[in-house]
């Protein structure tokens, strides 16, 4: 009787250390703010790519931008307090590339070199 009624504390004192170490990542990242948003880009190749990573990596808040030049993906980690997909959306389109809906920005579009317009097909 002595050991059954032991038992359940025993379980308690040996699952709350785990459970404590399960939660901790997660609370760090809430307490980051850290989203992921990903955009539809016109990009067509590594020059698109290095362009538009190298432009979002100066937009404020924004703590990676990974563009896939296959899928013309644009994958951005980003602060929540600090910017919006619709701000990175506009600094997509101000580097001279559409996001999603948004059309490419024109001055910037058309200061990008012929092999990177979106007249040319993935390459
Ligand atoms: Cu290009």
């Amino acid at each position: 009787m002595k050991f059954l009624l032991s038992l359940p504390l025993f379980a308690l004192l040996s699952f709350s250390p785990n459970a404590k170490a399960q939660t901790a990542p997660v609370a760090a990242a809430q307490s980051a703010g850290l989203a992921t948003a990903q955009f539809k880009t016109s990009a067509v190749c590594d020059m698109c790519k290095a362009r538009i990573e190298k432009s979002l990596a100066y937009e404020k808040g924004v703590q990676s931008a990974v563009l896939d030049v296959p899928t013309k993906v644009l994958t951005v980690q980003y602060k929540a307090d600090k910017t919006t997909p619709a701000a990175l959306r506009t600094a997509v389109q101000k580097t001279g590339y559409d996001a999603d809906e948004l059309t490419a920005d024109a001055r910037a579009y058309n200061r990008l070199p012929d092999c990177c317009k979106k007249t040319n097909a993935v390459h």
